[in-house]
């Protein structure tokens, strides 16, 4: 059997050599173009990034190293790992021993939640979730080992040990801030023989009777893991990243830009928007009520939280993987009743809006009436999870840039002036 690490590091020089090679004869070959639009749009659509691990075709949505999401979905967020590190599905050893490691490496050093108890006991969760996890930087073993004279073929090895260490704990952390925020009671002590979403649901404390939460956070895990490099949390810890800044400044700052509206936090969001509407209409609401609901957001200058993509122009493969999940688990929880309600009306409405791209759900519009179904009511956390989840991705993609010996993220920023007489010259 060989371990992840191992199957990892024997596709490590093949990879580096076809890179290498591919370069040096293709090198100057032009693969896209830039448009005054995309400078000004957020560089939507150009193709840009290099990213193995997963890829989001607009029109079919999260694909993990050739396999659409939803084929994927019901296996562990190890096995996932596994997968987008080596393009291979793990065996069962390698997982055991993937799991083995993980609970090794789990323990969370004091000094973190003393820093978490001199935070604000009103902070959102994901400025604590950051702050414990940067504030982790210390052990570092890239860090050390670079101090040291690393030799840069030696980069991914090091980031590799980081990584581990960062998907180790970033369940503990989060559940011990769940505990703290919410008054759930101190922090609940680790069991053996559970894997990684088990455990994360074990220390959160909510009971779970008939294992169907825990069956809900492994699927979240894997539904969240990755969604190729563009979007802001992965592109952001690329970047970070790349200056060789270690896996903890660079985690906690891509998690920094998940923590906003328009991504991560949009699961959030997307919960809160359906309960404002299910207080406002004293239950679920019927179709004509959820369409004013909507047009009044619209109206009042707001974003409709769970729909739209910055990528996708079809109903995002994750939250078909959720709602189905809500069809077999809780088809009659009020709160799914809604999302389906949402689901049926606001497309429509946000197809009047000509200027909206993508009328259909991402993740997000869908994730929280689960999470609230199973007694996780607290809003406020939910992108904590989907940051957990994130640790998976991001460490995949940056071990494999530190692999590949990718360059410092350094692209040419332009003046409006320059860009005007980039045009004039082009009358
Ligand atoms: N509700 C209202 N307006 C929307 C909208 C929505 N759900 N989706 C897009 N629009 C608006 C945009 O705000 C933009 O308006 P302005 O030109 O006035 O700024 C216009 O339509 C065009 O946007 P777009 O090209 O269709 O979409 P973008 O690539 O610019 O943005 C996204 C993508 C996700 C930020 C946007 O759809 C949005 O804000 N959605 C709601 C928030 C959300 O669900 N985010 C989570 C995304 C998934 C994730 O990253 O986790």
């Amino acid at each position: 059997m060989a371990t992840l690490k191992e199957a990892l590091a024997a596709k490590i020089p093949g990879e580096r050599q076809r890179a290498k090679e591919f370069i040096k004869q293709h090198g100057t070959n032009v693969v896209d173009h830039v448009t005054v639009d995309q400078i000004y749009g957020g560089m939507r659509g150009i193709s840009c990034l290099l990213c193995d691990t997963s890829s989001v075709p607009a029109e079919k949505g999260l694909i993990i190293r050739g396999k659409p999401v939803a084929e994927v979905a019901n296996l562990l967020p190890e096995e996932i790992f596994g997968l987008l590190l080596t393009g291979e599905l793990p065996d069962k050893a390698a997982v055991a021993d993937l799991q083995k490691e993980l609970v090794k490496r789990s323990e969370v050093p004091d000094y973190v939640w003393k820093v978490l108890d001199a935070i604000p006991s009103d902070a959102h969760p994901m400025l604590m979730f950051n702050t414990a996890m940067l504030c982790m930087e210390g052990d570092s073993v890239f860090h050390k080992r670079y101090d040291q004279g690393l030799r840069k073929d030696d980069f991914w090895d090091a980031t590799y040990e980081d990584c581990l260490t960062i998907i180790a704990r970033a369940p503990v952390v989060a559940a011990g801030i769940y505990r703290k925020r919410f008054n759930k009671g101190p922090r609940v002590k680790e069991v053996s023989g559970l894997d990684w979403a088990a455990n994360f649901v074990h220390l959160l404390g909510i009971p779970d009777p008939n294992g169907e939460f825990t069956k809900l956070m492994r699927l979240y895990m894997v539904l969240h893991c990755d969604h190729e490099n563009g979007n802001v949390s992965a592109m952001t810890t690329h970047t970070v990243n790349s200056a060789l800044s270690d896996m903890y400044y660079a985690y906690s700052a891509g998690m920094n830009g998940l923590a906003g509206p328009l991504h991560g936090l949009a699961n959030q969001e997307g919960l809160n928007w359906i309960l404002e509407a299910m207080k406002k209409f004293g239950g679920a609401p019927t179709h004509e009520q959820m369409k004013a609901h909507a047009a009044e957001t619209l109206q009042a200058g707001k974003v409709i939280p769970g729909y739209g993509h910055g990528v996708l122009r079809v109903t995002d493969p994750r939250f078909e993987c959720f709602y189905k999940f809500g069809e077999k688990y809780c088809p009659n929880e009020a709160v799914f009743k809604t999302v389906a309600t949402v689901f049926e009306t606001v497309p429509d409405v946000l197809k009047q809006i000509h200027k909206i791209k993508n009328p259909w759900p991402n993740v997000d519009a869908v994730s929280g009436s689960l999470l609230y179904h199973y007694g996780l009511t607290e809003a406020i956390y939910y992108t904590v999870l989907f940051g957990v989840s994130r640790s998976l991705g991001v460490s995949a993609q940056s071990i494999w840039s530190r692999a590949l010996g990718m360059p410092l993220v350094r692209p040419k920023s332009v003046t409006s002036n320059w860009l005007a007489q980039a045009v004039e010259k082009q009358v």
